[in-house]
């Protein structure tokens, strides 16, 4: 039996080749034209994606992406979620377009998707029983702890606090850089409640020697190899020491989704997504730099200093990405966004969010950045919230505009015009640009 390609999906696969793709989905027999059952790695893709069986995939018409798969926008349709684009689906990667992240805090069904591996069970059922939660390492009484004790033995805390991949903006790199081409919207600001990450290190008796942390997670690797890691990564212990840095069973008052790590995830808020480690079992406490999948090798690292674009940099002279950039997104208009005759005034809105640091100015601008005009921010609802934005624009005369906005954060910090390259497509932070025209 033909089976799909072990690390590619569905989509790649019937953009590439529709006859083949569908052979080996569907298990098409080729002397009579027609389908065989949906089955085999093809039928849990989609069982993954739909979050249902099908029924009749034997009279789904050939050569297309299954229409169940994919709406009038090219998009497919993941249980749960409202209008996200989707990347891959083999592991699913979806991202927010931005005038649909406008939402002062990220609802559940908007929050993007970056999946390394296969989802687990436990987490597709919403199922808990049987979990629990192991500190081990550098800690004088390792622990055990289920859902109950996590939510009886520890302090509750609720926070808004913002996630972005560290690869999001990878699709404006030149040259391109390999992974998910995310544009803007691999980033959200949800409400979770969970407990501290301290509170749970110190019940376990962190030792003097602890200096970073390595999670571990449910999901299993896309080759089907059980003892295969998919991603295990951490950071310092003064980042898992933050008070905002949390184990959360919960996103905007909801169990935590399937999606986004049923039932326990961690949050490390304002680094790169990768660290706020999903579906967890356990977390290492290590008394030297982690070394799990995507934490060696050129995972997450950025060269020191400023390369030209397209330089091959030394592993050397590569570091942890640690704290994301200053940012900001337009949320509002929504770009190719035309005005009503007779009305020149617009408002603009957005989010911004500084990494470990807090966002002190948001500037716009609508004539190329000719001149400048401070946007009216919110401070944050807590500290490592986005902070929202808006600007009313009272254009002067007909034509096209584009509205730029750019964030400065409390050191400084502003957004570039440009990328600084590097090889795996890390921390683009430009300015977000949206286009307007004004017919009147
Ligand atoms: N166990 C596990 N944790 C994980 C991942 C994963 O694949 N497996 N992906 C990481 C990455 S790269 C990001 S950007 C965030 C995405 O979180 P979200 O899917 O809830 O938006 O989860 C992180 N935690
Ligand atoms: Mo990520």
């Amino acid at each position: 039996m033909s089976k799909l390609p072990k690390e590619r999906g569905i989509r790649e696969l019937y953009e590439d080749d529709p006859e083949r793709a569908d052979d080996l989905v569907f298990g098409r027999k080729a002397d009579e034209g027609r389908r065989g059952f949906l089955k085999g790695a093809g039928l849990a893709t989609m069982g993954a994606v739909l979050g249902a069986a099908i029924p009749f995939s034997r009279n789904m018409p050939s050569g297309l992406i299954p229409s169940a798969l994919a709406d009038t926008d090219d998009k497919f349709m993941i249980e749960g979620k409202d209008g996200l684009t989707v990347l891959n689906d083999r592991p699913i990667n979806a991202e927010t377009p931005p005038h649909l992240l406008d939402d002062a805090v990220t609802p559940n069904h908007r929050f993007f998707i970056r999946n390394n591996g296969i989802m687990p069970e436990m987490a597709v059922r919403q199922d808990a029983t049987g979990w629990s939660l192991q500190i081990d390492g550098e800690v004088a009484n390792p622990l055990h702890l289920t859902l109950g004790d996590l939510k009886n033995q520890f302090e509750s805390v609720e926070l808004n606090l913002h996630i972005e991949c560290g690869g999001n903006g990878r699709a404006a790199f030149n040259p391109p850089a390999k992974g998910n081409q995310w544009s803007l919207g691999a980033v959200g600001s949800a409400n979770w409640k969970g407990v501290r990450m301290r509170d749970v290190l110190k019940a376990a008796g962190i030792k003097q020697s602890a200096v970073y942390t390595g999670y571990y997670g449910h999901d299993t690797h896309l080759s089907g190899d059980p003892d295969k890691v998919v991603i295990s990564r951490g950071a310092p212990i003064w980042k898992m020491m933050d008070p905002h840095t949390i184990l959360a069973y919960e996103m905007n008052g909801e169990p935590l989704p399937k999606w986004h790590g049923f039932p326990v995830r961690i949050v490390a808020p304002g680094w790169p997504g990768s660290v706020s480690g999903k579906w967890v079992k356990r977390i290492w406490v290590r008394d030297q730099v982690h070394d799990g999948p995507k934490m060696t090798g050129t995972a997450y690292r950025v060269p020191r200093f400023t390369v030209a674009p397209g330089t091959d940099v030394d592993k050397t002279d590569l570091h942890i990405i640690q704290a994301m950039p200053v940012k900001s997104i337009i949320t509002s208009p929504k770009t190719g966004t035309g005005l009503p005759a007779d009305n020149r005034a617009l408002e603009v809105r957005g989010h911004a969010w500084a990494g470990d640091g807090v966002v002190k100015r948001v500037d716009i601008t609508y004539d190329f950045g000719a001149s400048w005009m401070h946007a009216d921010l919110d401070a944050p609802v807590n500290r490592y919230a986005w902070q929202n934005f808006r600007a009313r624009i009272q254009f002067p005369r007909k034509g096209y505009y584009e509205i730029w906005a750019r964030a400065v954060d409390d050191q400084g910090n502003m957004q570039p015009f440009a990328i600084n390259w590097n090889g795996k497509g890390y921390l683009n932070n430009t300015m977000h640009r949206v286009a307007v025209t004004v017919p009147t």
